[in-house]
């Protein structure tokens, strides 16, 4: 390739930080500019956020040379390039990882904060705000992937939506969650790059119509009724120490001036404004739920307004560089997060025929050789339906194509399956059963190259149970890609204690190979090393100690278990199973059979859909545990319980470094991967959890003596399904149970509010849809367990130590490289920069 000489004020040598601006001192002159030219203000008065905004546009300023030779590098040599479609990015601060990815150490950072009397880093880190552009699993895996795209130098783009407020804030009321707007742009976001000149047109309603072209061709065509402007927002995404830098391309939804003169010219001017209002109101806001499908007009709106700008700015880069149409398949990969992109199945279609006026076969085969589908979840009440009523007022012209998507697969499905009525209204997009909707996991599916699930239990389940007809029509569709975390924000900047011990025990390699770690299992019986290792783990406990005092008043140990389960709040991730628990242990302390029980601090965090009442109750019933566990004097020194509000990026990476134990206790064959249950093992936490998504191959890959497994498996939950569940004769047989139940009841746990938890006692005692109770024996036993192995601190040290060093394949490099061989097809495409700049 041809090295690429931009002339530009920092070259990309990072052999020489020095000519790449990347020392103190140039670190300095930049924040130096940036406070008096950018933020008009001067060093003496700066605040600690002015210092924030200084630094970070010095650091963006200096990922600029490899973002334009990045975007210039594809503009010239066209590559396959990677087009990620997500309505959720949860990026995270982004300060700290383009220091780290761009090579500007710590203490470099530092030697500049000092020359504005900053002493350290963590005081400007800590008032970044971060952008909450997702809701929890599906949103960060979009980041982590980002983040490897560019770190293996694969040309890749995140389209998404630029949210004016992203998920609330929670604040925890007196144990109750209350929701507050999240209002992160309010100091200024230094990250994005707006790209006016590239805004989008999307349409609205409206209707369609047929007409005949100057050939003599019938055409459709559509007439929306309402038009929305989409303004692109570009972020950078540096690759960890290489010039690839992609980008996150994100729309913000903008008034359509040029289509309200009607209204402007018969002096509707209120009318005009009130399009204006309307327009804007769809990136307002994130949608906070997590697992469920609201249905909500404005949300297919703003997908299908995310969708179509990326897949017109896709066609246009095309269209710029004179690439013929029919070779987007060969230029663009495209990759739907879940179904909530999957309109751009339908919209690919209409651009390139009513648009571009390709035939039906060519455009269908440009597009299902384009488009693949992941899917994250199983759970019913979250695959995506539209009312078909809601649909065709929406989006007309989509829905007449949908329906001749639909009729020609309908007609394949009819030869294969003849008279089998049944499976061809199980295939079919459009739900004849009840109300008619659009069911977009059978669009995708029908559509997509590839159909992946996230680990090796769903993409079976998803196979077997979900689509079992789909794949036994396209065998070769169906993959898996289990899902990764990326180690350098995961391990390199939430664990710098850890990170240390790997570069010096490893050799710094292991931040892109992560399965080099494997080499500390040469330590595993060196006493000397596993006390190291637990000493840096006690060290990171002090600092999330502190945190904790902080921000709820309650003073914890760190010497003591920690014990932790932080995700969003759900009844099949059981955090009430992890909460009966807690009552057992605060009984046996209570009733003097607490022998031998080591002191454990017990953690929660998570957010609850605003509109998820059983959640919100399950958050009240943690904070009603800790309130009376912690006031209990019989408890100290045994026994702590915290809910810490607000879990976020910015917490979680304080989080799991300081954990011992991993709580990954959902209900068999609901969780599709989990995400989180990666990042506590990498930091040395032990598992305890039941045979669900990716805790299978955690556990096989650590060793099955390095985990705490208990519960019931998938097949073993079914069987209680149809054999018929009766919690309630499971109380009988447990009288820990029983009593634990018997006290919640009496409002012990609710200032003598014997009513507060009834729904949640109803909810276990009565259908137990999450078999909280079925599970409930098996738990205590494996937390038990847990108990005797932290007794033996060195044996503990040494199975925390084979965590790390085993789970190297939960790198989302593996899984990036996965989907570049097996879906993508896609190639890394390395940008060189010439250092010979004067
Ligand atoms: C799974 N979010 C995890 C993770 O693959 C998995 C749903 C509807 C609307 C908005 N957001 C959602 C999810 O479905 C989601 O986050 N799913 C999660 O995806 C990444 O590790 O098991 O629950």
């Amino acid at each position: 390739s041809h090295p690429l000489d931009l002339r530009l004020p920092t070259p990309g040598c990072f052999a020489d930080p020095e000519r790449a601006g990347l020392d103190a001192d140039a670190v300095f002159d930049g924040m130096t500019e940036h406070l008096f030219f950018t933020l008009g203000k001067l060093a003496p008065t700066a605040s600690n956020h002015d210092l924030y905004m200084a630094l970070s546009y010095a650091v963006r300023d200096r990922l600029m040379t490899r973002y334009l030779a990045s975007l210039e590098a594809i503009r010239a040599r066209p590559h396959k390039t990677v087009a990620y479609l997500s309505a959720e990015f949860l990026i995270g601060p982004q300060l700290n990882s383009n220091l780290l990815n761009l090579g500007i150490s710590k203490d470099i950072a530092e030697q500049a904060l000092r020359r504005f009397r900053i002493e350290s880093l963590d005081q400007i880190l800590e008032v970044e705000e971060e952008p909450g552009l997702g809701n929890g699993g599906l949103g960060r895996l979009a980041a982590c992937y980002m983040e490897s795209l560019a770190s293996l130098q694969v040309p890749a783009i995140g389209y998404g939506i630029r949210y004016e407020f992203g998920i609330f804030n929670q604040l925890i009321r007196d144990g109750w969650q209350v929701e507050v707007t999240d209002k992160w742009l309010k100091g200024g976001w230094p990250w994005e790059l707006p790209q006016p000149e590239e805004a989008c047109f999307v349409g609205f309603g409206g209707r369609t119509e047929s007409y005949t072209d100057g050939k003599g061709n019938y055409r459709s065509r559509w007439i929306p009724s309402e038009h929305a402007i989409g303004i692109p927002h570009d972020v950078p995404v540096l690759g960890y120490r290489v010039n690839t830098c992609n980008r996150l391309r994100l729309w913000r939804a903008d008034a359509t001036e040029s289509f309200d003169f009607y209204a402007f010219n018969i002096g509707d001017y209120y009318g005009a404004v009130e399009e204006k209002v309307g327009s804007e109101t769809l990136s307002k806001v994130l949608y906070p739920n997590d697992g469920t499908d609201e249905g909500r007009r404005l949300r297919l709106k703003q997908q299908h307004f995310f969708v179509s700008c990326s897949l017109q700015d896709m066609l246009r880069s095309l269209g710029n560089r004179g690439i013929p149409i029919e070779e987007f398949p060969n230029h663009w990969t495209v990759q739907l997060n879940d179904t909530h992109p999957a309109i751009a199945v339908a919209e690919l279609m209409r651009l390139l025929i009513d648009e571009h006026y390709l035939d039906w076969d060519t455009a269908w085969d440009i597009t299902t050789r384009s488009v693949a589908y992941t899917n994250h979840t199983l759970l019913p009440e979250a695959l995506e339906k539209w009312d078909l009523t809601r649909f065709r007022s929406l989006l007309p012209r989509h829905l007449e194509l949908i329906y001749e998507i639909n009729r020609r697969f309908l007609q394949q499905v009819r030869l294969r399956y003849p008279g089998n009525d049944a499976i061809q209204r199980k295939l079919s997009i459009i739900d004849e059963d009840g109300g008619k909707a659009v069911r977009m996991a059978n669009l995708a599916t029908i559509a997509a190259h590839h159909v992946n699930g996230v680990a090796a239990l769903h993409s079976d389940l998803l196979k077997r149970q979900l689509m079992p007809e789909f794949a036994e029509i396209w065998p070769e569709k169906f993959t898996n890609v289990t899902n990764g975390v990326t180690p350098r924000r995961w391990v390199a900047l939430a664990n710098p204690a850890l990170s240390r011990l790997l570069d010096e025990h490893v050799g710094p390699e292991w931040i892109t190979n992560m399965e080099l770690l494997t080499k500390l299992e040469e330590r595993q019986h060196d006493t000397a090393f596993l006390e190291q290792w637990g000493a840096t783990k006690l060290s990171v406990k002090r600092k999330l100690a502190g945190y904790i005092h902080r921000q709820t008043g309650v003073l914890v140990d760190p010497s003591s278990l920690f014990d932790v389960q932080v995700k969003r709040i759900h009844e099949y991730k059981r955090q009430h199973l992890n909460a009966l628990q807690v009552i057992t242990h605060y009984l046996r302390i209570k009733n003097g059979q607490a022998e031998g029980m080591a002191p454990r601090t017990v953690i929660f965090g998570g957010k609850a859909a605003p509109g998820y009442y059983m959640a919100k109750l399950i958050i009240r019933f943690i904070n009603g545990i800790a309130e009376t566990i912690n006031a209990d004097p019989d408890m100290e020194g045994r026994l702590r319980v915290v809910f810490l509000p607000d879990y976020n990026v910015k917490l979680a990476e304080q989080i799991y470094p300081a954990s011992d134990l991993s709580e990954q206790v959902s209900t068999a064959g609901k969780e599709a991967s989990g995400t989180g249950n990666m990042k506590f093992a990498m930091n040395g936490a032990l598992t305890i959890g039941t045979l669900d998504g990716a805790n299978v191959e955690i556990r096989e890959r650590v060793g099955p003596e390095n985990f705490f497994l208990f519960g019931k498996t998938e097949t073993e939950i079914m069987e209680l399904q149809t054999n018929g569940y009766r919690p309630r004769q499971i109380v009988e047989t447990l009288p820990e149970l029983a009593e634990a139940l018997r006290l919640i009841g009496l409002g012990h746990f609710s200032n003598g509010d014997g009513e507060l938890f009834r729904p949640l006692l109803d909810n276990l005692t009565g259908f137990d849809p999450f078999f909280v109770l079925a599970d409930f024996a098996d738990y205590l036993r494996a937390q038990d367990e847990v108990n005797q192995a932290w007794t033996n601190r060195k044996q503990w040290n040494r199975m925390s130590l084979l965590n790390t060093a085993r789970t190297g394949f939960f790198s989302s490099d593996r899984s990036i490289q996965d989907y570049c061989q097996t879906i993508w097809k896609a190639e890394p495409f390395p940008v060189e920069i010439t250092c010979d700049v004067p």
